[in-house]
C-alpha cells in the first residue's frame, strides 16, 4: 500500500515476496507480525522516561546482566507477539539460556526460527541513548517436530533475513532478506513504518573509526598499531579518522552503515573472545553489512558469516563496516 507518506513495509515486503515464485506469504507473514512487535517497543522505548519503565527490573539474565525493564518488556513482547503465529518452531533470545520452545497449545510445525537481542544497548536507556533490537530468521533444518539446536546453531550463510530496529532521534526498522538493505523510517501519527532508504549501500571507504579507547591497555600490539593507523595523519589516506564511540552497538553500526567507517569490538585481556554475542549481534549485523556492500570478520580476520556456531551465547570479536576498513583491519589482525 503506498501512502501519501511513501511506500509502506507491508508493500516492500509483498514486493520482495513476488521474487520468491514458490512462497506462500508464510515468511511475510512472519516479518509483519515482528515488525508489530517492533512498534510495540519502540512506543514502550520513547515514553520510557515518562513511565516508571526505566531502571532495573531487578532480575539478571542468561549473561549474569542485570535486566533493565525495557529489556524485559522487550523480550517479552517479542515471544509473545510471535509464538502463536504458527510460522515458528522456535526462538532464542539473547536474554535467555536456552530455546524458546513453541508451547503445545500454539500451532505447531512452523518452517522457521528466529533469534533476538530484545534491546541491546539497554544500559544506554536511562540516559537517553538510542537503543536497539536486532534479529536473524532461518529455516529450520532438523527432521525435529518441535525445534532442535542445529535449527538455530547455523551460519549466517545459511540466514533467510536479518535487521535491527533503531530507537533514536526517530525509530528506523532496517532490514535485509538477501535482495538489499532497506531502511524504514516509523512515522508515529500513522503508525506504518515508511521506506525512508531504499537499497541502503555503505561508502566502500569512510572515516570513522569506532572502538572503545578505555581497553586500550588491555589491547595486543596488533590492535594497538590498527588504531593507530586511524588516528595517524596521513592526506593521501584521509586520516587521521574521526572517533565515533557511542557504547551502543546498533546506534554505531547503523552511523557507519550510513555514513562508512568501521566499528571494531576486538579482544582484549578482559574478553580475549570478544564481549558481543555470534548469534544476537555479530551475525545479523554481519548479514545487513555484506548486503551494503560492507564485510565483517572475526580476530583471525575470518568472515562472520562463514563461522559454525557452537553454542547459542558464544561470544565473538568483532570488526564491521566499509569495505576498505575491514580489508585495513584484516591486515593488522593478520600482523601487517
Ligand atoms: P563497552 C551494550 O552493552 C553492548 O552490548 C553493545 O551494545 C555495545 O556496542 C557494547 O556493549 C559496548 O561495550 O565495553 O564498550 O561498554
Amino acid at each position: 500500500m503506498s501512502t501519501r507518506l511513501g511506500t509502506t513495509i507491508t508493500k516492500k515486503i509483498m514486493e520482495e515476496q513476488r521474487q520468491f515464485p514458490g512462497a506462500k506469504g508464510d515468511f511475510s507473514g512472519m516479518l509483519y507480525e515482528l515488525v508489530v512487535a517492533l512498534k510495540v517497543i519502540a512506543y514502550e522505548v520513547n515514553k520510557a522516561g515518562l513511565m516508571n519503565i526505566l531502571g532495573q527490573a531487578g532480575t539478571t539474565n542468561v549473561q549474569g546482566e542485570i535486566q533493565q525493564k525495557l529489556d524485559v518488556f522487550a523480550n517479552t513482547t517479542i515471544i509473545h507477539k510471535m509464538d502463536h503465529t504458527g510460522y515458528l518452531c522456535g526462538m532464542a533470545s539473547e536474554e535467555v539460556e536456552g530455546i524458546i520452545e513453541i508451547a503445545d497449545k500454539h500451532p505447531q510445525g512452523g518452517k522457521y526460527v528466529l533469534l533476538f537481542d530484545p534491546l541491546d544497548g539497554s544500559t544506554n536507556i536511562d540516559v537517553n541513548v538510542s537503543i536497539g533490537t536486532i534479529f536473524s530468521i532461518y529455516k529450520k533444518k532438523s527432521n525435529n517436530p518441535k525445534c532442535a539446536m542445529e535449527d538455530f546453531l547455523q551460519p549466517g550463510s545459511n540466514l533467510l533475513a536479518a535487521g535491527y530496529a533503531v530507537y533514536g532521534s526517530s525509530t528506523m526498522f532496517v532490514y535485509s532478506t538477501g535482495l538489499g538493505v532497506h531502511g524504514f523510517t516509523l512515522d508515529p501519527g500513522v503508525g506504518e513504518f515508511i521506506l525512508s532508504h531504499p537499497n541502503i549501500k555503505s561508502p566502500p571507504k569512510g572515516r570513522i573509526y569506532s572502538v572503545n579507547e578505555g581497553n586500550r591497555a588491555y589491547w595486543d600490539d596488533r590492535m594497538k598499531k590498527m588504531v593507530g593507523y586511524f588516528t595517524d595523519e596521513d592526506e593521501a589516506t584521509g586520516r587521521p579518522y574521526s572517533s565515533r564511540y557511542i557504547g551502543s552497538l546498533v546506534a554505531d553500526f547503523h552511523r557507519n552503515l550510513m555514513l562508512g567507517g568501521i566499528f571494531m569490538y576486538p579482544p582484549d585481556r578482559k574478553s580475549p573472545g570478544g564481549k558481543l554475542r555470534l548469534m544476537y549481534e555479530a551475525i545479523p549485523l554481519a548479514f545487513i553489512a555484506e548486503q551494503a556492500g560492507g564485510g565483517a570478520v572475526n580476530a583471525n580476520g575470518e568472515r562472520i558469516l562463514e563461522i559454525q556456531p557452537e553454542s547459542l551465547h558464544q561470544r565473538t570479536p568483532l570488526f564491521i563496516g566499509s569495505k576498505e576498513e575491514v580489508e585495513i583491519s584484516k591486515r593488522f589482525l593478520a600482523g601487517g
